[in-house]
C-alpha cells in the first residue's frame, strides 16, 4: 500500500510551525547545518527482507498480521517506509528466504520504490526443504568436504541472483561452531572454512565486496568458527582485497568495546559493513538505540572519525553496508523500523557535532574532563528536528510514525493481506 501524497502534504502542514520552531533554536547553535543536512540526505540504511514480519523465539513466534506474502510485498512495505524517512532506501535480500524468481520484475519494482539493492546474504545455518546434505555440524567448517561444496555453491548462487539484480556485495554469516569442547578440531574448522570461503570469494564479480560476519555465540554454544573481530579480520586479510569485516553490534561478548573495533578495523581498511540492534543480554533482538544509546554515539563518532574526517567521504557515498538487523518479536515489525531508522539518523548527527578540534586538543593536553565533555555536549542535544529537516526536505514525513499510525496502515495491511500470514524468514 502507498500514502498518498496529499495525505502526506497535510500531515506536514499540521506540524510545520512547531517544527519550525524547533528547527530554528537548534539551527542557530549549529555552525553547518546545511552540510549535516546533505550529509542526512545521503545516509540510507538497508532493510533486511526477513524483518518485515514478527520473529519469534524457540518457545513462540506470535504473527502480527498483514505481514508481506512474498518478495513483492516487502518491497512494497520497504517502499512505505522510505517514503515516510527517505532514509531506508535499500533492500538487503535473504536467499533462499526471497528468491528473485524474476529479476527483471523484482529490479523494476524496486526501482519504481526508489530502493537499491544492497547486500546480498547467504544462509547455510538451516537446512531448506529438499535439501540434499545437512548443516546440521556446520556448512563450510564440515568435515565432509560434499556438504561444504553444497555451502560453496549456495553462495556462488546467491552471488548471480545479486548480480542480476544490481547488488554489490555478498554477506557471509556462518552459525558454524561446536556445542561441546572436543566436537571439533578448530584449525581444521578453520582450515575448512578459509577453504571454503576462498572459493567463493573466486566468484565474486570485480566490483564486488564481501563480508565476513562474525558472531560470539549462537546457535553453538561452545565455540563459534567465525566468533569475533580477529577472527573474522583473519579471514579477510587471508582472502583479499575484495573480503572485508561486517560488525553485527549484537554479535559481541558483553561489554566487548565495539567502538574501539570498529575504530581499528577502519584504521586497517577492512570495515565492510554493519548490522544495527541492540541488546541488554546477548542477543540482537532489540530495536538500535533502545538499551545503550551511549556506546550507539561513541560507535557513530568512530565512524564519522574514521571515514568523513580520516577519508573525507560522507558515511552515505556507497562505500559501506548499513543494514538494520533485528527481530521485531513483540512490535508492528514496520513501527519498529522507523524507530530503528530514526535512532540511526539520530546518533550520526550526534556524532556530526563532535567538536573534533577540541577533541584533539584535549586529547593531546591529556584533558579527561574536556574530552568526556565534548563528547556528552554532543550526545545530550536533541538533533531531532535537523533529522525531520532533512526528511522534509526530501520529501518525506515529519513525523513518520505518527502518520503511520495515523493512517493505520496495519489495520488496512491486514485487510489488503489477511491476518494469518507468516512472512518468510526467521
Ligand atoms: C545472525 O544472527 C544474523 O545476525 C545474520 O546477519 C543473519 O543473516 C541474520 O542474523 C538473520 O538470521
Ligand atoms: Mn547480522
Amino acid at each position: 500500500m502507498k500514502i498518498e501524497k496529499y495525505r502526506l502534504e497535510s500531515h506536514n502542514e499540521s506540524l510545520i510551525k512547531e517544527h519550525t520552531r524547533r528547527f530554528n533554536f537548534i539551527a542557530n547553535d549549529v555552525p553547518n547545518v546545511e552540510t549535516i543536512l546533505q550529509k542526512l540526505n545521503y545516509f540510507q540504511v538497508a532493510i533486511p527482507s526477513w524483518a518485515l514480519g514478527t520473529g519469534g523465539t524457540r518457545f513462540a513466534r506470535f504473527a502480527g498480521g498483514g505481514e508481506p506474502r512474498n518478495l513483492e510485498e516487502k518491497i512494497e512495505d520497504i517502499g512505505l517506509l522510505h517514503a515516510l524517512n527517505k532514509s531506508s532506501g535499500a533492500i538487503s535480500l535473504h536467499i533462499p528466504w526471497d528468491i528473485p524468481e524474476n529479476a527483471s520484475h523484482i529490479k523494476t519494482l524496486a526501482a519504481q520504490n526508489d530502493l537499491k539493492f544492497d547486500a546480498m546474504n547467504s544462509n547455510t545455518f538451516q537446512d531448506q526443504p529438499g535439501q540434499k546434505l545437512s548443516y546440521k555440524f556446520g556448512s563450510m567448517q564440515h568435515v565432509n568436504k560434499d556438504i561444504r561444496k553444497q555451502a560453496i555453491e549456495h553462495n556462488i548462487q546467491v552471488i548471480k541472483y545479486g548480480v542480476d539484480l544490481g547488488s554489490q556485495s555478498l554477506t557471509v554469516w556462518l552459525s558454524d561452531g561446536s556445542c561441546f569442547p572436543g566436537q571439533l578440531n578448530f584449525r581444521k574448522a578453520f582450515q575448512n572454512t578459509l577453504e571454503s570461503l576462498q572459493e567463493v570469494y573466486a566468484a565474486l564479480p570485480n566490483d564486488w565486496k564481501m563480508f565476513v560476519e562474525y558472531k560470539a555465540y549462537e546457535p553453538n554454544f561452545y565455540s563459534t568458527t567465525v566468533g569475533d573481530w580477529g577472527q573474522s579480520l583473519l579471514y579477510a586479510n587471508k582472502l583479499g582485497e575484495k573480503a572485508y569485516t561486517l560488525v553485527d553490534l549484537g554479535h559481541h561478548l558483553p561489554n566487548a568495546n565495539i567502538e574501539q573495533i570498529v575504530s581499528l578495523l577502519l584504521m586497517e581498511g577492512k570495515l565492510g559493513g554493519f548490522h544495527f540492534n541492540d541488546s541488554k543480554y546477548g542477543d540482537d533482538d532489540l530495536t538500535v538505540g533502545s538499551i545503550k544509546p551511549y556506546q550507539l554515539f561513541l560507535i557513530f563518532n568512530e565512524l564519522v572519525e574514521g571515514i568523513e574526517i580520516e577519508k573525507n567521504t560522507p558515511l552515505g557515498a556507497g562505500a559501506f553496508g548499513w543494514m538494520i538487523d533485528a527481530s521485531h518479536n513483540v512490535k508492528d515489525p514496520l513501527e519498529d523500523l522507523l524507530q530503528s531508522v530514526e535512532a540511526i539518523m539520530i546518533t550520526y548527527t550526534q556524532a556530526l557535532l563532535v567538536d573534533r578540534k577540541k577533541l584533539v586538543d584535549a586529547q593531546n593536553n591529556n584533558d579527561v574532563v574536556t574530552a568526556q565533555e565534548i563528547l556528552q555536549q554532543s550526545f545530550r542535544t536533541d538533533v531531532r528536528a535537523l533529522v525531520a529537516e532533512a526528511r522534509l526536505r526530501s520529501g518525506g514525513a515529519l513525523n513518520p510514525l505518527s502518520i503511520y499510525r495515523g493512517e493505520k496502515v496495519r489495520d488496512r495491511l491486514i485487510k489488503e493481506r489477511g491476518s494469518k500470514i507468516i512472512a518468510t524468514g526467521l
